[in-house]
This record gives structure tokens, sequence and C-alpha cells, in this order.
């Protein structure tokens, strides 16, 4: 499918002459594009084609960036020496006035600053990078501790919610709309072995021992934008920030960061978590986060790796038996694929899970490793 960027990026309010507009990055959701401007000076854009699909009340999502960068840019213009564009994902208005704007296909578009020279991993080969990746996700969580209004709106209901994920996941199992359920009966039976084990943070929350904050929950590495020394400069990606548990976003993370393979690795004896990436990027989250996060959320980290991976491999598993109709696919058997390495990654966390526990452990207490 082409688009006439140039059309679409007249209906912003940008500075600059357009010039260009080619795909960028590498996300499974939307259609991204980067807009280059025709003079030095001038910014370049983030263009996105929302996916609205699965984000299915565009106008309430985009309320919630708008509130969100809005604090985060008050909060971060405070600190002397920061540069507010390039820490903070800036929304750029329509002619209009709105954040974003429909085209005559009744697609939704939305454009952002492109925040320049900056660092994106899909896989993290230095714990340098974990760290600050920690920090960074940290630093998010903490800032938006007071946003002040009401809560906000839930962009995907129930996203992180495991016993719905497992519904899902058998009633489309039942179903079986593409035929390939008899294919993925190991994979089944790895994940209801599991089952149970998975439903202790929902257990928790629902007890009252952990709190709903307002999280990120699509913490995966390339949402987290480096700089050129590779220190933490951005987070982006902001389409499912919601009411959550502190887990969910420090297992995505733990799940990219500390994969010393890509997620959809094919060769599955190269899959597996690497602990000192995952102390790295532990050590940096709790420098953030140590003072704000109770007890009982400090013991079940450790344990949100195995949970958060366990529920991207069982979306990817769904939408295979499904047909393919989530996540963006660049071959036939792509979320099966995906859906495997994810599961071996499950399995080696749960061989380190020992360490991992004790590495939180005295981070927890200040005391390093
Ligand atoms: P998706 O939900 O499809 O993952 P993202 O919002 O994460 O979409 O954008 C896809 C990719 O585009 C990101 O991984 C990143 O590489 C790049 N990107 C998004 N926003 C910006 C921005 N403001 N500046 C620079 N790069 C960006
Ligand atoms: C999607 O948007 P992106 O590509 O950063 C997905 C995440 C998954 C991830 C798996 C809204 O993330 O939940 O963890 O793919 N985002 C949504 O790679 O479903
Ligand atoms: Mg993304």
């Amino acid at each position: 499918m082409s688009y006439n960027l140039e059309e679409i990026y007249h209906q912003f309010k940008t500075e600059g002459r357009f010039e260009s507009g080619a795909p960028f990055g590498s996300g499974h959701i939307h259609d991204t594009f980067r807009i280059v401007t025709a003079e030095s000076n001038s910014d370049d854009y983030i263009l996105q084609r929302l996916n609205n699909k699965i984000f299915k009340n565009i106008p309430e999502l985009q309320n919630n960036i708008e509130r969100v960068t809005k604090h985060l840019n008050r909060k971060i213009s405070a600190i002397p020496g920061s540069e507010v564009k390039r820490e903070c994902l800036t929304l750029i208005p329509s002619i209009d006035g709105k954040s974003w704007i429909r085209d005559n296909n009744g697609d939704f578009w939305r454009m952002y600053i492109f925040i320049s020279d900056h660092r994106s991993y899909n896989i993290v080969d230095t714990p340098g990078k974990a760290y600050e990746g920690g920090k960074a996700i940290g630093r998010f969580q903490a800032m938006l501790a007071d946003l002040p209004g009401e809560p906000l709106f839930e962009t995907i209901p129930f996203f992180h919610d495991i016993e719905k994920r497992l519904e899902t996941f058998n009633s489309k199992l039942e179903e079986d709309p593409a035929g390939r359920a008899a294919k993925v009966a190991d994979e089944t039976g790895f994940v209801h072995r599991r089952a149970e084990e998975m439903k202790i943070i929902l257990r928790l929350g629902g007890e009252g021992k952990i709190p709903v904050r307002i999280t990120h929950n699509d913490t995966k590495f390339n949402n987290i934008l480096l700089d050129r020394n590779d220190k933490a400069l951005c987070v982006i990606d902001l389409d499912t920030v919601m009411p959550g548990y502190v887990h969910y976003d420090f297992g995505d993370a733990i799940r990219t960061a500390a994969n010393i393979a890509a997620e959809d690795e094919k060769e599955l004896s190269k899959v597996r978590m690497d602990i000192s990436l995952f102390e790295a990027y532990s050590e940096g989250y709790l420098s953030e986060t140590r003072d704000i996060l109770n007890s009982v959320e400090k013991d079940y980290l450790a344990f949100a790796p195995r949970l958060i991976t366990f529920i991207i491999a069982l979306r990817f598993l769904t939408d295979y038996i499904d047909g393919d109709n989530y996540f963006k696919i660049h071959h036939e058997h792509h979320n099966l694929q995906r859906a495997r390495a994810q599961f071996r990654l499950v399995e080696s966390m749960e061989e380190q899970y020992g360490e991992m526990r004790e590495i939180v452990r005295k981070l927890v207490l200040g005391t390093g490793c």
C-alpha cells in the first residue's frame, strides 16, 4: 500500500519543506514513516498511520498521549540542561488543532518530532546499554506517578491479563480458524503446564498487595531510544501507557534487553537470557524506583520476565492459530517462529530463576552483586 505522505504532511502544523518520506523502524503495529525536511535547521518528523483495528478508539488513545507527553514535558523542562525535544515525544498538532487527522480512506495519522541522532536496538549487547534502558523505564514510571486527572483510558482492555489471554487462546484453539491447531500441540502443552503459576501477579493485584500504577506496557527495548553515547534518551511508543502493574514493564524490558538472540530467532539453541544483562537492567531500574516500590512488588520483580515472555509467546501463538490477524508478519510461519523462540526464552529464565531472585534481592538492599 502506498500513501501520499506529502499530502498528509501538509495537514499538520509543520515547519520545513517536505523533502521525502520512507518507512522507518521495525514496529509490529503501526505503519511508521520518517519524513525528511529540506532545510537543515528544521526538524524531521515521524508520521504514523495508526492501527485502528488494534486501537479501537483513536481519539481517546491520542488524548492519553497528549496528557502523558504534556506532563513529561513539564517535568523534563524543569531539569537543568535537559533537551526536552529529544527526551520526550512531541506531538505535532493538525491544522485544525487536533493531535491526529483522518484521511479520505478513513485512516488515522499522527505526527511526532523525529528524535535525531538516537540509537535504537532490537538486541542489547552490553550491560551498559541494559543499565541505561532500566534507568529510562524507572524514570518514566517515577515521572508519571503524579499524573493529574482521571485514570488514563484503557487503550487495549485486559492487555496483560493472563486469564483473558488464556481464555482467548483456548477458544481460538477450539475454533481453529486457520487449521493450524494440530501443528502446535507441543506448544499447547507448554502453555497448559504453566498456566496456573502465571496467575500470581494478577492474584496479588486482586488481593491489593501490589498497586495499580501508570505503566508503559510495551517496554520492548526498541521502544527506548538511547543517545549517541548509548545513554538513556527517550521512551517512545506510548499507545499502551495506561493503568498496570510495574511487573509488566520490568518483564517486557528483560524479555528483550537480556535475550541474546532475536525475538524471532529460528535456531532455538541460540536463544538465552544473559544474566549479566538481567543484572544491569535491574540495577538501572532499581536505581530510579527502589524508594517507590513496595516490598511485594520488589519480591516479584524476578518473576515478571517469565510472565511477560510467556504472555507474549502466547499472543504470537494465538495469532498464528487465528491466521495472523494482529502482528505484522514477514513470512508464512513467522508468528509460530516467534512463539517458539519466546517459549525457549521462558525456559532459559526458569533455569536461571534462583539467580535472578538473588540478584534482585541484593539490589533491593542496595548492597550490589
Ligand atoms: P509500533 O507500535 O509499530 O512499534 P512505534 O511508535 O514504536 O510503533 O514506532 C516504530 C519505530 O519508529 C520505533 O521503534 C522507532 O524506531 C521509530 N520512532 C518512533 N517514534 C520516533 C521518534 N519520535 N523519533 C525517532 N524515531 C521514532
Ligand atoms: C508489539 O508496537 P511494538 O512493535 O513495539 C506489541 C507488544 C508486543 C510486541 C512484540 C500494542 O509491540 O505488546 O510485546 O509487539 N504491541 C501491541 O514484539 O500489541
Ligand atoms: Mg514500537
